[in-house]
């Protein structure tokens, strides 16, 4: 197989992450690829979109979380923490944190810099006596703090279930990271999605007016856009299953019939049934979240769920 050289000025425009991550997922047996590339524009929509269907349950249920025990937050940390929030992409749970523990800084950390200059601006207008320290980096690589917070004691904010992305290997690597980077005394908020019932599960990744199926294939969409692919849209189906032996929801994208196509010069075959794994949203038992905080460096304070259990929001100390 030939791998075409792109002439200069169309390289600029490839993310080079993007091109190697994909034509890397493709290669491998089975394809997967990983969910930080659901994120464009469209998909980050999309995405806001699923926070509000009926069956996704995660976001109102952590907000419902956040406002009720925002003093309790309050009451365990004290006041005058730099709250470091991990991956800030929305900021719509925020406000609830920071209304409740009057922080002495919010440092939001995002890897998408257009996003976090539009969230931070916004959210500094709510809050006006508040240092927004904004840092456009990936937490999952070494990063440094604003120096304008290096003598406060920290509060780490970790919302949304992310960790659930993350293989529990990766998990634990992130959580002591996370660790060595908010210091001695720091504390971490963090929420994570709780096994339950099965059906209950797949409606949430599978919901009925096609929502996440839209959010799955817009993969497909940005590849052919950013990576000069030809993979036909037609030709896959939204996948969603609990794999009960990982506890982990797994979205794939599964062809509806053989099919054959190209991206960025690389040709692929998939075989009809053959899928590419596009997320796994890993799922943790009341116990399993403590285990994992504890194999990551941090002790697990205090803990709060939702009358029926659905998610946790755990506050953990390093
Ligand atoms: C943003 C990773 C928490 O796993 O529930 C929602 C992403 N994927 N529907 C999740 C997602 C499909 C979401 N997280």
């Amino acid at each position: 197989m030939l791998l075409t050289e792109d002439a200069p000025a169309r390289t600029q425009r490839i993310d080079p992450a993007f091109r190697r991550d994909i034509l890397e997922g493709l290669g491998h047996e089975p394809k997967s690829t990983p969910p930080i590339w659901f994120y464009d524009r469209r998909g980050s929509e999309l995405f806001e979109q699923i926070t509000d269907l009926p069956e996704y349950y995660p976001t109102r249920t952590e907000t419902a979380l956040l406002k009720a025990h925002g003093p309790d937050v309050a009451r365990a940390a004290g006041a005058g923490r730099a709250v470091v929030e991990f991956g800030a992409g929305s900021s719509r749970k925020t406000p609830h944190l920071l209304r409740a523990i009057d922080p002495a800084a919010y440092v939001p950390i995002d890897i998408s810099g257009d996003f976090l200059r539009d969230s931070s601006a916004e959210l500094a207008r709510a809050f006006p006596q508040l240092p927004v320290l904004p840092v456009v980096g990936d937490f999952n690589q070494p990063l440094d703090l604003p120096k304008e917070i290096s003598s406060m004691p920290r509060l780490g904010f970790f919302p949304g279930s992310t960790i659930g992305n993350m293989e529990p290997g990766a998990a634990v690597d992130l959580l002591r990271a996370m660790r060595r980077l908010l210091g001695e005394d720091a504390m971490l908020l963090i929420g994570m999605d709780r096994i339950k019932d099965r059906d209950r599960l797949i409606a949430a990744y599978d919901d009925a007016q096609g929502v996440t199926a839209a959010f799955n294939l817009n993969l497909i969409e940005r590849i052919n856009r950013e990576l000069d692919g030809d993979m036909p849209i037609d030709g896959f189906a939204h996948r969603a299953v609990w794999n009960d032996e990982k506890a982990r929801i797994e979205m794939h994208l599964e062809a509806v019939r053989p099919l054959n196509f190209q991206v960025a010069g690389a040709r692929f075959h998939m075989e009809r049934g053959e899928t590419i794994h596009t997320e796994s949203s890993h799922k943790y038992g009341t116990r399993d979240q403590r285990v994992l905080l504890r194999a990551g460096g941090w002790d697990p304070a205090d803990e709060w769920t939702d009358a029926e259990g659905l998610f946790g929001l755990v506050l953990a100390q390093a």
